[in-house]
């Protein structure tokens, strides 16, 4: 692998949400990994912006928490004693129990390259489709709707779209924490444009909502029957496109019919959904008279019971409109994880195969055909939930598992856990040593990460773009296309794995796209057959592009300039005539697009007696999924430093209990223990928690233990937004906030964070006699100074070396309120034990106090920001960035500096 030299900037992408930023590095000091990041200018999703965690990119590639070397039942060996003990089980298992017994679980994590050679391996050369990935938890409905519509998994617009939109709609999701530099580069253009209006789809009111000139707070999955409601106000108000209906689709009546069966009038529709009619009239209202309208849409959509209903119920209204595939109309899905896109393309779904091909005789021979396989499975495999219960079940004896956490991610933990330990043989690829998945592992493989590994990924508006190691491989960590080639090589199928780089395997996933994909035949939307010829040089130079790029397309079937260099492709490929389906061209038997009749279903599993409230499970703007990257940044941690239950203050005063309080939560699959946030953005009876905690940092504060695991039954997705619960006040005895430099192992003490901070750690604990934990026998050696008020049952106690404060702990029967950041600003400085008073007393001098950190870039607190609005009278955000510098930066705080101004 071509390791970067030194002071060059590399230019690759983010490896984080799926807006798949451009970011040009320096590598400073390659021996500390040290990094400095920065926008790429010319990268088409980012222009140079970044999100406080794109920005944070370098203080998580340390070798800190790595997996270094491959272990065998925790001991640690050489990669041919791990490969071969893991050919070895393979070979049994399938020797035993045929193909359908063995499984990998993959990622939107991995690569392009590394995705398709797991797919190959798995479809094409063991013969089972059992390969499935996390993309069934996040994009799975999005796939099936646009399939069912286009006849494709086609994205038709561009991030363009956003910005020439009068009209956005957004759908479930909170772009301003999620999709961060999308959010940016609406608001910078609202902000252009006030007349362009944004509307917020969403039963929380979320940080996105501060561009929004309407939020419908709707009912919990009633989406479908907002946008059947759409439909039909569409057709009365004479506001159809009924030439693109006739010629380019097919099924319309059916649609209009489900969608007027589903409600009587705008008042009993207004209702069900949970919004004033007034305010349901005036979206439909923008939506009949903005042509350019762009609805966008995320994980409030997919994650539900009903989630390919809701994207079809989305798609019909555009497609009655014509509104799509245009400049400033169309649908677009805003997909999560940085390659869920590449994830797609290769075929990652175990209902998909490689390059847009499905499991249908002419597809299997095809590829059969293409890759000379020997064993080509011929039907769908399992899904990820249904794999991880195949397992449970015994029917799936071997799973490896690769660039993903389903120990936290997927619904219903502990039926996962259950299935692990159960497992013949659970192999496990990640970058990371501990995981609450590793935990389960026989053999586990070092995989390189995001700063070691080379490759593409594919962002949401199918733009493909390099990403570029930055530092040569740590120990034996080796790129996962590598390991998995490794794995095929063993087991006899060497000429077919035989890659010398990602290049390699590029080239090949690029000739299968265009493989028998021309007019004669049937004709797929995933074409970059032009890149199959690329050198290894020009796929290192390789350039940010968008898909297709074909030099036998069809007319009509995009609407997109055909000319391709393949080393500056994003030059040539000019991003606003990258769209589909103006002119019809659908991918279905007869190429028009499929209206779907979306009757409205009730709920599975919905509230009642036992579990009255509904929990909604999300992301908060500084951490990404379990934490394995920004667990690491002790910036990224402050934002939100602990897991956490948003509530109405209704439900809060029903429940009693009160804001900081710690609350237990039960639901019909586990219980959890977190922190009260009593939030008027919450609906009441509903409840939210964020979905990143996990067994490593907060032993009861995962959310994956509650979640109910429903399933949509068209796209299999788990329908994590929508799980009834019960709360009540959490009983204990002691709490305690304790700072230390090292990392301790505290153990179930009834509850426990850990907050990674500058130079230590902070753990928040609750439990009983916590004062007499085992673990502060091993501060003895420091000298000790201990403040202790009886009649308030509180006790301080600090631990100091020579010239630092080593350790302090503050404990009490309630939370203690002393001031968390100030308190961990003392390990950033030297300080003596003459100073130990300073320090106990747990709050600092009047008017330091800087409070919760709002703005990452910077460091500036949430009090320091209200002391200056109170002071100078500020009223909007731009006048606190010029005094504080705070959201000058990457502007992901500018929402919450606008709800402090607001507040007063
Ligand atoms: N900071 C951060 N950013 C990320 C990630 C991360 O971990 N952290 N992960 C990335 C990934 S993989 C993904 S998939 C995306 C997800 O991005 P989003 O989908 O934007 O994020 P979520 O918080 O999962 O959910 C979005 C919203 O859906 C709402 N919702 C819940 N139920 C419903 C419903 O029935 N209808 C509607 N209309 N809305 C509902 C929730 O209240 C929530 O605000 O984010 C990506 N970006
Ligand atoms: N309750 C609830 N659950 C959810 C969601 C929700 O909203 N609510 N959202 C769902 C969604 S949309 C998603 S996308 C999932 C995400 O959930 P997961 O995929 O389980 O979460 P990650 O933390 O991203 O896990 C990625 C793992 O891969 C490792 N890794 C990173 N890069 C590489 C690599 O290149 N190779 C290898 N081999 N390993 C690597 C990381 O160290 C980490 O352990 O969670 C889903 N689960
Ligand atoms: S928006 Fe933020 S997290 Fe997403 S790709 Fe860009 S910099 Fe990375
Ligand atoms: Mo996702």
């Amino acid at each position: 692998m071509a390791v970067n030299q030194l002071t060059k900037d590399i230019n690759t992408t983010c490896a984080y949400c799926g807006v798949g930023c451009g970011i040009s590095a320096k590598v400073v000091d390659p021996e500390l990994h040290l990094v400095e990041i920065k926008g790429r200018e010319d990268h088409p999703a980012n222009y140079g912006r970044l999100c406080s965690k794109g920005s944070a990119l370098g203080e998580t590639v340390s070798l800190d928490g790595r997996l270094l070397y491959p272990k065998v039942h925790g001991r640690q060996v050489v990669w041919s004693e791990a490969l071969d003990e893991l050919v070895s089980r393979l070979q049994e298992t399938i020797e035993h129990y045929g193909p359908d017994s063995v499984a990998v679980y993959g990622s939107g994590q991995l690569l392009t390259e590394d995705y398709y050679v797991a797919n190959k391996l798995m479809k094409g050369f063991i013969g089972s489709a059992n390969m499935d990935t996390n993309s069934r938890l996040c994009m799975a409905s999005t796939v099936a709707g646009q399939k069912r519509a286009f006849g494709s998994d086609t994205v038709p617009n561009t991030y363009q779209d956003l910005e020439l939109a009068n009209l956005l709609v957004l759908v479930g999701s909170n772009t301003a924490w999620c999709h961060p530099v999308l959010f940016q580069r609406i608001r910078a253009m609202k902000e252009q444009r006030p007349d362009m209006k944004v509307v917020v789809v969403d039963p929380r009111r979320t940080e996105t909502c501060d561009i929004a000139d309407l939020h419908l707070a709707i009912k919990p999955g009633s989406d479908v029957l907002l946008f059947n409601g759409l439909l039909s106000w569409l057709t009365d108000q004479d506001a159809l496109d009924q030439t693109y209906i006739d010629k380019y689709c097919q099924g319309f009546d059916q649609a209009l019919e489900a969608a007027r069966t589903s409600f009587s009038d705008m008042q009993q529709l207004a209702d069900v959904c949970g919004v004033e009619e007034q305010a349901l009239v005036q979206f439909y209202h923008w939506f009949c008279k903005t042509e350019k309208t762009v609805t966008a849409w995320s994980q409030g959509v997919n994650q539900s019971a009903a989630g390919t209903d809701k994207v079809n119920a989305m798609i019909n209204c555009h497609l009655a409109t014509g509104r799509i595939g245009t400049p400033g109309s169309g649908p677009l899905s805003l997909t999560g994880q940085p390659n869920a896109m590449g994830g797609r393309e290769v075929g990652g779904l175990a209902n998909q195969l490689a390059a847009h091909m499905e499991f249908t005789p002419e597809d299997v021979a095809r590829v059969g055909r293409f890759w000379q396989a020997p064993n080509m499975a011929k039907f769908s495999g399992k899904t990820a939930v249904d794999l991880f219960k195949s397992i449970d079940r015994g029917e799936v004896r071997f799973v490896w598992i690769m660039g993903t956490n389903p120990v936290v991610s997927l619904p219903d933990s502990n039926r996962v856990i259950k299935a692990l330990k159960k497992c013949q043989t659970v192999v496990v690829s990640d970058c990371i040593e501990h995981t609450d998945t590793a935990e389960f592992a026989d053999i586990l493989l070092p995989a390189a990460p995001w700063s070691e590994k080379d490759g593409t990924v594919t962002n949401s508006e199918r733009r493909i773009s390099r990403q570029r190691a930055l530092f040569p491989l740590a120990g034996e960590a080796r790129p996962d296309w590598w390991i998995i080639s490794e794995v095929a090589g063993r087991l006899g199928f060497a000429e077919a794995f035989n890659y010398s780089g990602s290049a390699d395997i590029f080239r090949e996933h690029a000739a299968l796209s265009g493989y028998e994909n021309n007019p004669k035949g049937k004709i797929r939307d995933f074409n970059i057959a032009p890149l199959a010829r690329a050198t290894d040089s020009e796929y290192d130079a390789l350039e940010p592009f968008q898909w297709p790029l074909s030099e036998d397309a069809v007319e009509g079937d995009i609407d997109g300039s055909r000319s391709l260099s393949v080393t500056k492709p994003v030059m040539s490929n000019t991003e606003s005539k990258a769209r589909f389906f103006k002119k019809g061209g659908f991918f279905t038997q007869n190429g028009r697009a499929n209206f779907i009749a979306t009757p409205v279903q009730s709920p599975l599993n919905k509230p009642g007696k036992s579990y009255p409230l509904l929990l909604n499970t999300g992301r908060v703007r500084d951490h990404w999924h379990t934490m394995t990257r920004t667990g690491f940044s002790a910036r990224l941690n402050q934002h939100t430093d602990e897991p956490f239950l948003a509530m109405h203050p209704d439900d809060a005063e029903r429940y009693r209990l009160s804001d900081q309080a710690l609350c237990q939560i039960s639901s019909e699959f586990g219980k959890a223990v977190v922190r009260v946030q009593v939030s008027d953005a919450q609906r009441s009876g509903e409840v939210f928690m964020p979905m990143h905690w996990t067994r490593q940092h907060s032993e009861s504060g995962f959310s994956g233990v509650l979640v109910n695991p429903v399933l949509d039954p068209v796209s299999k997705q788990p329908d994590l937004k929508f799980t009834p619960v019960a709360v009540e006040p959490y009983q204990t005895e002691q709490y305690g906030v304790l700072l230390t430099r090292e990392r301790l192992a505290i153990g179930d003490i009834g509850y426990m964070t850990e907050v990674r901070i500058e130079n230590g750690f902070r753990y928040e604990m609750a439990g009983r006699n916590l004062d007499q934990l085992s673990l502060f026998s091993r501060f003895k050696p420091y000298q000790k100074v201990e403040y202790t008020d009886n009649a308030a049952g509180e006790r301080r106690v600090a631990w100091f070396s020579d010239a630092e404060l080593q350790v302090l702990w503050i404990t009490g029967q309630t939370v203690p309120a002393c001031d968390r950041q100030w308190l961990q600003s003392w390990f950033c400085q030297s300080a003596s034990i003459e100073e130990a008073w300073w320090v106990l007393a747990g709050n600092p001098p009047q008017g330091e106090d800087a409070g919760r950190q709002v703005c990452a870039c910077f460091g500036v607190g949430e009090k320091t920001i209200c002391r200056a609005i109170a002071e100078y009278g500020f009223t909007d955000p731009v006048q606190v960035g010029s005094h504080l510098k705070a959201g000058t930066n990457c502007g992901s705080c500018i929402p919450e500096i606008r709800g402090l101004i607001k507040r007063g």
